[in-house]
């Protein structure tokens, strides 16, 4: 019998079993058009049944993304204790397979910036770079654009739900103490993971292991390389097609409490490959912190009960980082049935 010992590097931490079957209900991404006259309506009915669309026609420039992707690998090129002098993330900077701090492990390198104001970056994340200035206008830029294509989706999720005002999700990330954040991840091709590896043994290789997003929404982009998987409503997974032109839109945590469950946070991880290296672009649209979510009265009807108890974006962001990757967060703010009685 033929035994298969897993390669050092590759203990149980990243290898998983990961299975991924065609779904019958499912026929694939719901694609949405920012320019088609229907956007809103598609947005929200991709909401409310996946948590999850990818989103063409939204006119960041190409050359836009593929330059702070080109920055970015400049970056993770260096050195390993180079790159190390802007870790470990606190929860921001640079890091590299440790994900948050409760042992979360994933096959990935990657960065993290706040874009809120009052809270700082390490400085180092961009002297660290060959030319911290192009490297800093990148990220300024790219922040600026996804930004702008975040704040019109969810003005049309406010529209297409009918809510009075169509400025109530948007005004959340428009907000200059918007708790916001961009992530770039590097998945770096892993070779010992052979064919054989992953035949035999039915594992696959964990990049970012299942979770969750707590903001209201993210937004990403990635180079041509697979591995994003989505998890639907009826458990099954399924697999993502990259596509570098576009973005995927995802609803987090927080839309899912004002909506008062409608929205769906999605639940998604990251598989990498044997073959090639995924960049993928995060941007996590996030309230300030002392926010106050709640579902909105304007989208229930008389006779509904809030799911979910009053909480702040701090609260709620400072439970999640008390959390490991996979817990369900949201059920800590669940109204139980009888606390209404
Ligand atoms: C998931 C979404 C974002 O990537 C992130 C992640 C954060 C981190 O990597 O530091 C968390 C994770 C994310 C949720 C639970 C906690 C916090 C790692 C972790 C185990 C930046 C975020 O905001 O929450």
């Amino acid at each position: 019998m033929v035994v298969l010992s897993h390669p050092a590097a590759l203990n149980e931490l990243f290898l998983v079993k990961a299975s991924c079957k065609p779904s019958s209900m499912f026929t694939g991404v719901p694609v949405v058009d920012l320019a088609h006259p229907e956007a809103k309506t598609l947005m929200v009915e991709a909401c409310q049944h996946v948590g999850f669309f990818k989103l063409v026609n939204h006119g960041v420039p190409l050359e836009l993304m593929t330059s702070l992707e080109n920055e970015a690998l400049k970056f993770f090129v260096q050195p390993q204790f180079h790159k190390d002098k802007a870790g470990p993330p606190d929860p921001y900077g640079y890091g590299s397979k440790r994900i948050g701090t409760n042992g979360d492990m994933g096959w990935l390198e990657y960065l993290l910036f706040t874009t809120n104001p009052e809270v700082v970056s390490p400085k180092t994340l961009f002297l660290l770079h060959q030319n911290p200035q192009s490297f800093r206008s990148g990220v300024e830029e790219y922040t600026r654009a996804v930004k702008k294509v975040c704040s019109e989706v969810l003005e049309l999720m406010g529209d297409g739900l009918g809510i009075g005002s169509r400025e109530v999700f948007s005004r959340l990330i428009r907000d200059e103490r918007s708790d916001s954040c961009l992530r770039i991840n590097r998945y770096p091709a892993c070779p010992e993971l052979s064919v054989e590896v992953e035949a035999l043994s039915g594992r696959n290789l964990i990049g970012f292991g299942e979770h969750t997003d707590p903001q209201i929404i993210s937004v990403l982009r990635s180079n041509n390389t697979s591995g994003l998987q989505i998890c639907l409503q009826d458990g099954t997974w399924v697999s993502i097609p990259p596509d570098h032109t576009s973005f995927f839109l995802g609803v987090g945590d927080l839309l899912q409490v004002m909506t008062n469950g409608r929205f769906k946070s999605v639940k998604h991880r990251v598989l990498a490959d044997s073959s090639m290296s995924r960049l993928s672009m995060i941007y996590f649209g996030g309230p300030p912190l002392n926010e106050k979510i709640a579902p909105l009265p304007s989208l229930m009807s008389s006779e509904e009960e809030s799911l979910y108890r009053e909480l702040t974006w701090r609260e709620y962001k400072s439970a999640a980082y008390k959390s490991r990757l996979s817990d369900n967060r949201l059920s800590l703010f669940h109204k139980s049935p009888t606390a209404t009685h």
